[in-house]
């Protein structure tokens, strides 16, 4: 079968989201180990941190295939591109931006350049850019999001181009997973769902939010003021949406979020901490290995039964 994810070496035709201050080489590398593809999430590091953690990830995965994730709002996405070019990465991720003006660089090192798009439009951009695939992300999902849910973006998306498209936002489960596939996709980027692994770096009070969390306990905030940010509704998603109400400066915004996301991941912090999550926290359930999660998620053969009975 001829599968952009496949192709690369992977067992499994999924992507681990790029997770700012979570997606450590330790961390991608057990994805990367498990089947699917690892992605060393960038956003927050400075290119030094990014090149270190790229030579201790060559050191764990040898030749297996990972990803690098440019959050193309930090300030060094460019020279972080060039470190990843430098040590021959060979799927480059992006989210955040438009990695347009940095098409030409990636694809004449070689890597396969597979952005998140959050829109029809900046899909087609990117398939004119000529990048290798897009990850069309419904709101679904934590962190930085776009407005489209998943289930209205991603037929959209697969109709307006002729690149590989990979489905991402709201995917935790075999269910989520089929669905996705019958969308048109050729995978699927997940991140929440792995969260609540034994394997994930974030501290236990970040996984137990997600494991305690119901259909509606993640907000968005960011949507007036800001960039949109989905996380677990907490002490700081209500300040937050508080000021935006009050039409405070965006600097005090930014003070109010500065450093939230890594005392949410590093100290556990559940009332200043930016818990980024995706919607289906709701279905988690307990914390369990990578290896589960992949394993259960393309279990599908007991979903397509069902389906043969009832069509057949
Ligand atoms: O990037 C993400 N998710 C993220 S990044 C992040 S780190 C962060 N921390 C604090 C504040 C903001 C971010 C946490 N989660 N997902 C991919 C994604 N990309 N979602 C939406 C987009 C996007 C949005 C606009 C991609 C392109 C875009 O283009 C606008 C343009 O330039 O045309």
């Amino acid at each position: 079968m001829n599968n952009i994810l496949l192709n690369l070496g992977c067992k499994y035709p999924i992507i681990q989201g790029g997770m700012a201050n979570i997606a450590t080489s330790e961390f991608a590398a057990a994805v990367t180990n498990a089947g699917a593809l690892g992605t060393i999430g960038t956003g927050g590091w400075t290119p030094d941190k990014v090149e270190t953690e790229l030579i201790n990830m060559h050191k764990l995965v040898g030749d297996k295939p990972f990803a690098v994730n440019v959050m193309l709002m930090n300030p060094y996405a460019e020279e972080i591109i060039d470190i990843c070019i430098k040590h021959q990465v060979k799927v480059i991720t992006t989210g955040a931006g438009n990695p347009g003006k940095y098409a030409e660089r990636i694809k004449a090192s070689g890597a396969l350049l597979i952005p998140v798009v959050p829109s029809v439009a900046l899909a087609k951009r990117m398939e004119r850019s000529g990048v290798d695939a897009v990850i069309a992300e419904g709101t679904e999902s934590g962190g930085h999001i776009g407005e489209l849910t998943t289930l209205a973006l991603v037929p959209q998306v697969v109709d307006a181009v002729s690149i590989p498209v990979i489905a991402a936002g709201g995917i935790a489960d075999n269910r989520g997973y089929l669905a996705a596939m019958c969308l048109g996709v050729v995978g699927v980027q997940i991140g929440t769902v792995l969260l609540a692994t034994e394997e994930c770096p974030v501290h236990e009070n970040y996984k137990q939010l997600i494991v305690d969390a119901k259909d509606i306990s993640t907000v968005v905030t960011g949507r007036r003021k800001g960039v949109p940010v989905r996380a677990i509704k907490n002490r700081m998603t209500r300040e937050y949406m508080q000021l935006e109400m009050e039409d405070i400066s965006s600097e005090r915004l930014e003070e109010l979020t500065l450093g939230s996301l890594s005392k949410a991941v590093f100290d556990g912090n559940e009332k200043e901490g930016s818990f980024m999550s995706g919607q289906i926290a709701g279905m988690v359930k307990e914390v369990t290995t990578i290896k589960q999660v992949l394993e259960a998620m393309t279990n599908v053969k007991p979903i397509l039964d069902t389906l043969k009975d009832l069509y057949e």
